[in-house]
């Protein structure tokens, strides 16, 4: 065949199929438009094998049961729709209808919440449920609507922190970890964490923790064990000290846009579905965490149960004395404290 012939034919070929691709295209459009689905675009920068990152199939489980084709539920992890931390500013913007976000994405809008980005304030996961499904959860929870333009449908418990070292090192207090470079998000309230431990607080994004701790750049990370498992992360660390710094919290919240377009039928449906998916991932965590240790031992790394002690106390001066609790209502931590 002559070469321009040839030629013309791949350019006609291409022509047709890029008019298919734009034709199909139109029509995912117009169904989303034309109302018979509503999107649901969930973004998390959990990895795909952490429960809560396999909580969202159970929501989006729960939701094709109760509503069957009327949802299109569009999943993702790893960070890839939205960087972590800016899915508040997505859903606000319309970008974004679902996302698990953290107190401390919460406190950058509703200072009081920054309450529970302090450490050792959350006994432990049964404490945190009393304090967010009752009074407490509802005050704050109007706040972050009314202030973030999100509607919080359920509490996920993401974990109790521990500190993840790539060397192994005595430490009992917090000040064995004078110097250690340790990687917390970046927001100011998760370096003073970082920094409440006696540590120097590196800001860094989750997923590139893995390639900091490889290479050298941190010294260490803190997390919940199953994640530390899950991301991998004691593939690079060689200690892990049982610090339980923070019993962390992450938020079912959808955008008030989107709620606000659900009949009371449809949103008592998201809200069970979303409590469903919280149920998944709180049930599992606490029983991976009940027994995780053996895996880290038998990867070879050290376990080691500092002065627990020493660092609450440490930690709670810290707070005593910031600024951020001059933001937090008075008597707010003794109702916490009080809630059993
Ligand atoms: C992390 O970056 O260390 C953190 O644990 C912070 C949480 O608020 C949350 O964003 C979590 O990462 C991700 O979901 C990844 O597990």
């Amino acid at each position: 065949m002559h070469t321009s012939t040839l030629l013309r034919r791949t350019l006609l070929g291409l022509a047709a199929a890029s008019a298919l691709m734009t034709a199909s295209t139109t029509v995912v459009w117009a169904q989303n438009a034309a109302g018979t689905k509503t999107l649901l675009r969930i973004s998390s920068p959990a990895v795909p094998d952490d429960w809560h990152g396999k909580m969202w199939d159970v929501l989006k489980e729960s939701l094709n049961k109760s509503a069957p084709n009327q949802y299109d539920v569009q999943i993702n992890l790893n960070g890839a729709l939205f960087k972590q931390g800016t899915e508040p500013a997505a859903m606000a913007r319309g970008n974004l209808e679902l996302a698990s976000i953290s107190a401390f994405d919460i406190a950058k809008l509703v200072p009081e919440f920054s309450i529970f980005t302090a450490g050792y304030v959350i006994r432990d996961p049964k404490h945190q449920q009393k304090v967010f499904n009752g009074p407490i959860g509802e005050e704050l929870f109007k706040a972050a609507s009314e202030k973030m333009d999100v509607t919080i449908l359920a509490t996920a418990y993401l974990g109790t922190r521990q500190l993840n070292l790539r060397d192994t090192r005595k430490v009992n207090t917090p000040a064995d970890l004078k110097g250690v470079k340790l990687r917390m998000p970046g927001s100011k309230e998760w370096l003073f964490l970082g920094d409440s431990l006696g540590a120097t607080a590196t800001p860094l994004a989750f997923g590139e923790v893995y390639m900091g701790l490889k290479t050298g750049t941190i010294d260490g990370q803190d997390n919940p064990l199953p994640t530390v498992r899950a991301a991998k992360f004691y593939e690079v660390t060689q200690q892990i000290v049982l610090t339980n710094h923070l019993v962390d919290s992450l938020f079912i919240a959808v955008s008030n846009k989107t709620w606000n377009s659900l009949s009371a039928s449809e949103q008592k449906n998201l809200k069970a579905a979303a409590q469903a998916a919280a149920k998944f991932n709180n049930e599992n965590r606490i029983k991976e965490e009940a027994q995780i240790l053996d895996f880290f031992k038998k990867q070879g790394l050290k376990v080691n149960k500092p002065h627990e002690e020493a660092f609450r106390q440490t930690v709670q001066a810290a707070y005593d004395k910031s600024e951020m609790a001059q933001s937090w209502p008075k008597g707010l931590i003794e109702r916490i404290n009080a809630s059993k």
